[in-house]
């Protein structure tokens, strides 16, 4: 029976029978969870999270120590990506903070303008910004590298145009856009650019510093306007916890409402969502003290370090092919004989939960992805490839 009862449960009835119901779910660690590009959560921020549940964001005034951290956690965010006075808000995902960058962009350009340019591999959240604030969304070919094709990108720019759109770490491939060829462009055109950062923002940072060679992809950039980045990705937090960054405070003065009744007094709400957790914000502002740059570099070198065994297992096998040298803790297989969504299928179902895209699988090599978890993929991936194979010759 689904209806609400009459009579309460007692509490040990309810966690048991949620307990077994949610037993069905997959977990992180079982190393089955190949395809997403969340973890769990660490166990501080966990912690930190249910100590704040009552902090509500969405009024300031009764909660205005809370609010000052969510300053300081956006400032620490600014600093990973070289803007330590950058202004925002952690808000509910990637998706809340792209749509925020694409409001504050036709706001600011007063209506003048209705588009967006961005590459054909950004996330469907401009899709959905888009959708909402009546704007159309100009994609732009990516070049032989997946990445935003630049001579394609100056030709879609016009005076239609409002935000041109990078992305550092694309949803498909982990691929970096040429943002400083961008941030040129944008400064040209006088557009406002907003880098999507949401999952490269906390690897590249570090990654540079493990002496990858990163490509400039943040505020570096005197055209880049915003960006996203999200802590419940890469940065082990509790869902939710998106990150919007501005540049400065006008821009983010262009979404601001009003609001003179609420219990804690008169605010201006820059978010799309009022009521919103504190105790995320508090979360993440607390990983990030724990961890530091170390405790994150050590976790993203591990990510790397399996992504390139993962790479080079799957170079291996006869039949795969790699779509591009990862970047980024993500990975891009091709099947050569048989079809890839075929392989997909089977590789579904035998439990992987891998992400499918247009023509190749996804493998997003989180924290919670051990060496002996890509062993026993790799294992099942070339039995699957070799039996397809003999599938197909017979
Ligand atoms: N920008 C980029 C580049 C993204 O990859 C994503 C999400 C977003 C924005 C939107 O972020 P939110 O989902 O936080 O709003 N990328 C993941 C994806 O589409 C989201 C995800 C995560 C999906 C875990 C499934 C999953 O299990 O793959």
């Amino acid at each position: 029976m689904n209806g609400l009862q009459e009579k309460g449960i007692p509490r040990d009835v309810v966690l048991k029978e949620l307990k077994t119901r949610l037993g069905k779910d997959l977990t992180y660690d079982s190393g089955r969870i190949l395809g997403s590009m969340c973890t769990s959560p660490h166990p501080f921020a966990k912690q930190v999270y249910a100590h704040f549940f009552e902090k509500n964001l969405g009024d300031p005034g009764l909660f205005t120590a809370n609010a000052e951290i969510e300053r300081e956690a956006v400032q620490m965010l600014g600093s990973l990506l070289s803007h330590p006075k950058a202004v925002g808000h952690i808000v509910s995902g990637g998706t809340e903070a792209n749509i925020l960058a694409m409001w504050m962009a036709r706001n600011l350009h007063n209506n003048r303008c209705n588009e967006i340019v961005a590459p054909e591999s950004v996330h469907l959240s401009f899709e959905k910004a888009a959708d909402l604030l009546n704007l159309k969304l100009v994609k732009v070919k990516l070049d032989d590298n997946f990445r935003m094709d630049l001579e394609d990108a100056s030709r879609k720019l016009s005076d239609k145009t409002c935000a041109l759109v990078g992305v550092a770490g694309t949803t498909g491939l982990g691929v970096v856009d040429p943002i400083a060829e961008l941030s040129e462009l944008s400064l040209t055109h006088n557009v406002t650019l907003h880098v999507d950062a949401a999952f490269g923002g906390f690897v590249l940072p570090f990654l540079r510093e493990l002496g990858y060679d990163v490509p400039d992809f943040d505020f570096t950039q005197l055209g880049v306007s915003s960006m996203t980045i999200d802590a419940h990705k890469m940065g082990l937090a509790p869902i939710p916890a998106g990150g919007i960054l501005f540049r400065d405070e006008s821009m983010m003065k262009a979404v601001s409402k009003r609001v003179s009744y609420l219990a804690g007094g008169e605010t201006e709400q820059t978010t799309l969502v009022g009521t919103r957790p504190g105790a995320s914000c508090l979360a993440v502002w607390a990983l990030l003290k724990h961890m530091g740059r170390q405790g994150y570099r050590n976790i993203i070198k591990r990510c790397m370090q399996m992504t390139l065994k993962l790479a080079s297992g799957i170079e291996q096998i006869d039949g795969l092919r790699l779509v591009t040298r990862p970047t980024l803790n993500i990975v891009g297989i091709k099947s050569e004989g048989s079809s890839t969504e075929l392989l997909a299928q089977t590789l579904r179902r035998r439990g992987w939960a891998i992400a499918l895209f247009p023509g190749h699988i996804r493998i997003v090599v989180m924290p919670h992805v051990t060496a002996a978890h890509i062993d026993v993929f790799l294992e099942d991936l070339n039995d699957a490839v070799k039996k397809l194979k003999s599938r197909k010759g017979t």
